[in-house]
């Protein structure tokens, strides 16, 4: 299933790859992926499919759990079910919301979960279950604990996306206000261009293994909120349009995420390119440049 906002998105990655063809599938249905995997015999298999957006896992918790949390368990047992547990290498996109209110700074592959959503719960779910398929079965299994990762094909209902398009409405007077949940919470933010290509580079590797992948600089939405009408030249922004609105605060928050990626430099020679300032300009960029060849 999707919506129209994530096949607008998956059309524009077809037509930037011109030889890539889509097969449906559904993380629900056992059968469908025993079947795609039939057909699509796969060296490789990276599942980034869930229920991604934290806030609606508190709406639909049972939904979240069985796509987020059981889909990853289908996709494992599918290849069990064909015996390629020897021929196919996998990738599960694990989340640093799985730390939750965290019990150290920074993050690292050994930190404890503590997760606060239900999204948090059923990766923390899906994490355990591909550690111990890899331990079990022997399958060539591993996890990128991914910290936010953001860039222009983020879906507008996550918070960057949210700011950099309603900044680039307000510079152009197509808006008069953003409206905003918790402006304090900190997160890790770097740029998902640089973190597909950890995953690519954790598949690449001898042996399977779970790596974090961050920037280890933390910053709160505000300072998002606030880099964003710097680009397009506003300095007060802030004060001038936004509005806190309940709705978009959450039952429980993860309130501080930092992740250290010193595993994965040391392992894949992986460090992430682009920087906070730079995303928030690219983002704001693309949305500008969106809104323009509308008008
Ligand atoms: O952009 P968010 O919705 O992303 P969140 O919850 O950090 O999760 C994202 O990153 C995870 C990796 O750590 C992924 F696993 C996950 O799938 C997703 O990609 O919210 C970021 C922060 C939260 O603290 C939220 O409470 O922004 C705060 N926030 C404040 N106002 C808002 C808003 N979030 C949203 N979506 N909308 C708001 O208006």
């Amino acid at each position: 299933m999707m919506n129209g906002q994530k096949e607008d998105r998956l059309r524009a990655v077809r037509s930037q790859l011109p030889g890539v063809q889509i097969v449906m599938g559904d993380l629900a249905d056992t059968s469908s992926l025993v079947s795609v995997l039939q057909q699509v015999q796969p060296d490789e298999i990276y599942n980034l499919g869930a229920i991604s957006f934290v806030a609606l896992s508190f709406s639909q918790p049972e939904l979240t759990a069985n796509i987020t949390g059981l889909g990853p368990l289908r996709l494992l047992e599918s290849i069990r079910i064909l015996g390629m547990e020897k021929q196919v290498k996998f990738y599960q996109a694990s989340s640093s919301e799985m730390f939750g209110e965290v019990r150290e700074s920074p993050q690292r592959e050994t930190t404890p979960f503590n997760p606060r959503s239900p999204y948090a719960a059923s990766k923390a779910f899906a994490h355990q279950v591909v550690v111990n398929y890899r331990e079990a079965y022997g399958i060539f299994a591993s996890c990128g604990i991914l910290f936010n990762h953001e860039g222009p094909h983020r879906g507008l209902e996550f918070v960057t996306r949210k700011i950099t398009n309603g900044v680039a409405r307000i510079k152009l007077g197509l808006q008069s206000e953003l409206r905003l949940g918790n402006l304090e919470a900190r997160r890790d933010w770097g740029f998902a261009g640089d973190y597909v290509q950890a995953m690519w580079l954790m598949l690449q590797k001898e042996n399977a293994d779970d790596y974090v992948i961050a920037t280890g600089i933390t910053k709160s939405v505000r300072e998002f909120v606030e880099t964003a009408f710097s680009c397009v030249g506003i300095n007060d922004g802030i004060e001038r349009y936004v509005q806190y609105d309940s709705r978009f605060s959450r039952p429980s928050e993860v309130n501080l995420l930092v992740g250290d990626y010193g595993k994965a430099k040391k392992e894949l020679g992986w460090e992430p390119s682009v920087h906070f300032k730079e995303l928030v300009g690219m983002m704001v960029e693309n949305d500008l440049r969106i809104l323009h060849s509308q008008i």
